[in-house]
């Protein structure tokens, strides 16, 4: 294929990539402004570069009429999460999406591959609209945790390096620092409640601050009492630095009734 064929190919793929991050990242966001627990930590995507497309083309003998549909992870998203329990969250609400369809899933979180690789994978068809019209392409989302991720970095780069012919020793020793990586998963979901409880309540906080200077802001863009401004900001800092939440949230509240009175509400993202 030229390199305009290649571009024509993989432009419904890159714009699928695209799109799923800014929807993964939207759901994050949002959990996040609400002050509560996200189960997506962070999202990256890539469209397979072609040496990549063509060399496991050759190794499983698709031709190139058939990548399309036999290669299945031409557009890939990787989703990772603090704890292995969210996996279970992101799939789920994955499966009951309306905008994407799971053709098959493997689990290589219970059946971990034999390199120690851990990851649950969700093939899905998801369509696009570009200038060409509208077309369905195949995507492979990798759901994992942090460990997970960290190890399956490493072990991509050292496969890297000795070209998929990793010495038996050093293979045993990844195959060792998975089972510490899953193990360190376990402890770490044991700790679930107590980490969670921290993050939300300093989300929490961060949620009501910046609920207070939104609505600051916009109220002094309407009234003309200056002095009520000062007011405003000098109860503010008095309140922040003693850092108590419930009174914050009180003074929030007052706020945002005071902002509705002057048709002041607006919200800034
Ligand atoms: P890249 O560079 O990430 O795109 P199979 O049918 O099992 O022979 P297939 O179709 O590649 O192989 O499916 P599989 O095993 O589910 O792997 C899909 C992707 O999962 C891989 O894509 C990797 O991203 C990741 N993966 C699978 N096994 C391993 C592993 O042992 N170590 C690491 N680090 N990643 C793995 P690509 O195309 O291999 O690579």
């Amino acid at each position: 294929m030229e390199t305009k064929q290649w571009r024509e190919f993989l432009a419904p793929y890159d714009q699928a990539t695209k799109e799923l991050k800014v929807k993964f990242e939207g759901i994050s966001n949002e959990y996040k402004r609400l002050g509560k627990y996200s189960p997506i930590e962070y999202v990256t995507v890539r469209v397979k570069k072609i040496s990549s497309i063509l060399e496991k083309a050759k190794k499983k003998g698709i031709a190139l009429a058939e990548l399309e549909d036999k290669i299945e992870d031409i557009a890939g998203v990787r989703i990772m999460c603090q704890f292995v329990e969210d996996i279970d969250t992101i799939v789920e609400g994955v499966k009951s999406r309306s905008d994407m369809k799971v053709i098959y899933e493997k689990d290589y979180v219970s059946n971990v591959k034999e390199s120690g690789y851990r990851s649950y994978h969700m093939i899905i068809l998801y369509p696009v609209h570009t200038s060409m019209g509208k077309k369905v392409v195949q995507a492979e989302i990798q759901i994992r945790t942090l460990a997970m991720n960290f190890w399956a970095t490493i072990e991509h780069s050292i496969n890297y390096k000795y070209e998929h012919n990793i010495p038996d020793k050093i293979r045993e020793r990844l195959v060792k620092a998975s089972e510490a990586a899953y193990q360190l998963d376990k402890e770490m979901s044991k700790l679930k409640n107590e980490v969670v409880a921290a993050q939300s309540s300093f989300r929490e906080k961060s949620v009501i601050i910046a609920d207070i200077l939104n609505n600051i802001r916009n109220i002094s863009q309407i009234c003309s009492d200056s002095s009520e401004i000062l007011n405003i900001q000098e109860e503010f800092y008095r309140l922040s630095e003693k850092g108590d939440v419930e009174s914050l949230k009180a003074f929030s509240d007052k706020l945002d009734k005071m902002a509705e009175n002057y048709h002041a509400q607006s919200m800034y993202y």
